[in-house]
């Protein structure tokens, strides 16, 4: 169990008094989660406890599964196994944890029986063997990914909770930010033409290792960033390419850091690759200054989405007004995601429970691509953490699908555009607080200027 100080206690304390308070009588289980195998049932992937558990008591506590009953919190645990001391160490014992975490300690075997014959709200575990372990302990079915009649309250209390965060939170999202931070300038120093993006990942991830942190989400390290979620690091890097990397930190405690960076791998922009940096940029400088209390996120979008627009006009990629290229979804052709999502202990925070976290009460998804990318529609509010990425791609996924881009018409010049050929995809992401008087984007730290940048990758 790695430390825990009376701090972090009494915040967990809170947050669980919190929680009580929205319950009120109304039970509710919480499971941490099975560990998931890999290959064979002994080698498992890194224990990685709920969120929704972690957000409550902090601590990855395998296999672990907290009841309210109505009144107040306990802790059940799995028994130690009798080996279990010899090939892992030393368990902690029960009262350990209960002085840990200020909560009292059972044994996973009683719990059944305390909650039998009461309707107890859960939230679904995303993996299936979770969902069966909950199914066995409430006698219900739990099924992946389902919020049902009764779980709903809970999940609205978890979601009103966790949108804001609180100042242990922000604690957290900070120490994330300051190792992303570290991540981005090695993976900036360590590129070379003739390393392979391998060589930059392993830069960059090991400024984690070193911390004791692990990656929020698959690092995406990439002279590809067209391919919005690659999963290769093969690629050999080149002068003239640029290099595409999506790596954000998570702390001991479960927190996320977001970033992305584009940088050249030989430490200058060609002047096509600057000037489509400089509208992306400027496209995300405009988007932060929109960040405020009371705006509506996908105004932010929509802000991003027309101030790529303009520079793509300047351009003479696009052709016409920036605010209808926006709004008919041309822009989108170039830009297919959302501007960014809530950001916590998730790296899509909360997404586990669907779009009920990240879309306000009345609001739905759109169909259209582009705005159907876009998995954040709530009005900003302060303690709201945000990341705010936009993006071009020449992606040919989309620009040579005849029906995705019947939209543009003639507004979009594909013989100019093949003119900014070496550049597959940039992207620009931070991540962002909402404060009362606007905005704190915790990751500044990293260099994100054209000059900044070339400087950080000549080292
Ligand atoms: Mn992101």
């Amino acid at each position: 169990m790695p430390p825990f100080d009376s701090q972090s206690r009494q915040a967990h304390e809170a947050r669980r008094a919190r929680l009580a308070t929205l319950l009120g009588k109304r039970p509710a289980l919480i499971a941490a989660g099975l560990p998931r195998p890999r290959n064979y049932a002994a080698n498992l992937y890194p224990y990685r406890a709920s969120s929704h558990f972690l957000y409550l008591f902090g601590q990855p506590l395998r296999g672990a599964v907290a009841v309210y009953d109505g009144a107040a919190f306990t802790l059940y645990l799995p028994e130690p196994q009798p080996d279990q001391a010899l090939w892992e160490g030393v368990p902690p014992s029960f009262e350990d944890v209960a002085a840990a975490t200020g909560c009292p300690v059972r044994p996973l075997a009683r719990l059944p029986a305390s909650v039998r014959g009461r309707a107890v709200a859960t939230l679904s575990a995303p993996d299936v063997e979770t969902c069966l372990e909950q199914s066995r302990l409430l006698g219900r079915e739990i099924r992946r990914g389902v919020i049902d009649v009764l779980d709903a309250p809970l999940a609205d209390a978890m979601i009103e909770l966790r949108l804001h965060h609180d100042a242990a939170a922000v604690a957290e999202l900070r120490l994330a930010a300051e190792a992303t931070a570290e991540a981005h300038r090695a993976g900036m120093a360590a590129t070379r033409p003739g390393r392979t993006a391998s060589a930059v990942r392993a830069a960059m991830e090991s400024v984690f290792i070193a911390r004791g942190m692990t990656c929020a989400y698959p690092s995406i390290v990439t002279p590809h960033g067209e391919v919005l979620h690659s999963e290769r690091y093969d690629h050999e890097l080149c002068d003239g390419d640029l290099l595409l990397a999506d790596v954000g930190a998570e702390t001991p405690g479960g927190w996320a850091g977001d970033v992305t960076r584009t940088w050249p791998v030989s430490g200058h922009f060609s002047s096509t690759q600057r000037e489509l940096y400089e509208v992306v940029l400027e496209a995300q400088r405009r988007a932060i200054a929109g960040v405020t209390p009371g705006t509506r996120y996908r105004n932010v979008h929509l802000l991003a989405a027309q101030s790529l627009a303009s520079g793509l006009v300047d351009l003479g990629i696009l052709r016409g007004n920036p605010i209808e290229l926006a709004a008919d979804g041309v822009v989108a052709l170039l830009f297919p995601h959302g501007i960014g999502h809530l950001l916590g202990l998730d790296v899509h925070d909360m997404e586990d429970l669907g779009d009920r976290a990240g879309y306000a009460p009345g609001r739905e998804r759109a169909k259209e691509f582009g705005l159907r990318a876009l998995r954040l529609d709530r009005d900003l509010q302060p303690g709201m953490a945000i990341t705010i990425e936009p993006g071009i791609y020449l992606a040919p996924a989309i620009l040579e699908d005849e029906a995705l881009t019947r939209v543009a018409g003639d507004r979009l010049d594909r013989k100019r555009l093949a003119a900014f050929a070496d550049v597959r995809g940039i992207r620009i992401e931070d991540d962002v607080l909402v404060t009362e008087s606007g905005r704190e984007v915790l990751t500044d730290a990293i260099p994100k200027s054209i000059s900044a940048v070339e400087a950080a990758v000549a080292g």
